[in-house]
């Protein structure tokens, strides 16, 4: 077995879990923090129960809407910022109605450790969520997920570069790399190769997205065997299952070498037909997966290390 795939016997797990997203709806589930009070709320608790990284989006809070706007952003980083030592992720992915200008004005503001970065142009089909009898809560929740069915995840090469610069060089914030298909872990090398991108590399393998790569063991295997070539030991990566298969892939993730996300961004599901009453109970549950592998949980501390975050102290919130 080479260097680049064996992993340290004693390494530890980081723990991201993604609060709430953009591409859950509100009747979904009562649980999905919509609010910046409920969501610094569902953030902090996550980050009790252990997880070191918050993956965050904001919401209208009387809609429940995905929103851009940074004043909401700045309604909870800073609370959460004040109760926890975790590392604050921003998404730059944002929401389907969000031009890429949108989506990078919250984290170009906040200047935080980590953004995150998605690495292709794709679909996101998110109207197979159609299929459920529900009375939706909004109007604008069956609109929008039927809007799916034509909207271009839009991340160009020109866009990837625009983030790398306005919040790469000019902020120091470091990247969570959303990898969909197994291309993106090749335009991923393109920008190493630049030198526009510098280990150590946090990879996101995304499963089980309705224009990505399907969510199976086979395919999670061909992503780290491609991410083992193009990268060797320059890289750490973490493992995001769309909806059922959340829970699964964390644990091949964690037996792999890997690192896990959780949260309702990904999954509404605690397990089969049970909705995850909050984030932390998601957290908890993974912790016991590692726990029952005899893995050890990185602390936000260990994270900075293991990803070489630029620390809490050098953000803008
Ligand atoms: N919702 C995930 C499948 C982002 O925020 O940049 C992808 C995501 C994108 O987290
Ligand atoms: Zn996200």
């Amino acid at each position: 077995m080479s260097r680049a795939m064996s992993r340290p016997i004693n390494r530890k797990v980081i723990i991201t879990c993604a609060i709430t997203g953009s591409v859950h709806t509100p009747s979904m589930s009562p649980h999905l923090p919509i609010t910046p009070a409920d969501i610094a709320k569902q953030a902090i608790d996550a980050a009790n129960a252990g997880a070191s990284i918050l993956h965050l989006h904001a919401r209208d809070p009387e809609t429940g809407f995905p929103s851009p706007d940074p004043d909401l952003f700045m309604e909870f980083l800073p609370i959460i910022k004040s109760a926890t030592d975790a590392v604050i992720n921003i998404s730059t992915g944002g929401g389907m109605t969000m031009t890429v200008k949108d989506r990078i004005r919250a984290a170009s503001l906040a200047a935080p450790e980590m953004a995150s970065l998605n690495m292709g142009t794709m679909n996101f089909g998110l109207f197979p969520a159609l299929g459920a009898t529900r009375d939706w809560k909004h109007d604008w929740e069956p609109k929008f997920l039927e809007d799916s069915r034509d909207f271009v995840f839009k991340n160009t090469f020109a866009d990837i570069e625009t983030i790398l610069a306005d919040l790469g060089d000019a902020n120091g914030t470091r990247f969570e790399f959303e990898c969909y298909d197994v291309g993106h872990l090749y335009t991923l090398a393109h920008f190493v190769d630049r030198r526009l991108i510098k280990g150590p590399l946090f990879i996101q393998f995304v499963l089980g997205v309705l224009g990505g790569i399907g969510a199976d063991p086979d395919n999670l295997a061909h992503l780290k065997r491609t991410a083992d070539k193009l990268f060797g030991d320059q890289y750490q990566f973490s493992v995001l299952g769309a909806g059922r298969h959340q829970m699964p892939l964390a644990t091949m993730a964690a037996a792999m070498g890997g690192n896990v996300r959780v949260g309702l961004e990904d999954n509404l599901y605690l397990r089969k037909g049970e909705l995850a009453p909050d984030n932390a109970s998601q957290v908890r549950k993974i912790r016991e997966v590692l726990a029952g592998l005899s893995l050890e949980i990185a602390t936000p501390d260990d994270a900075r290390e293991m990803l070489a975050l630029k620390g809490a102290d050098k953000v803008a919130f």
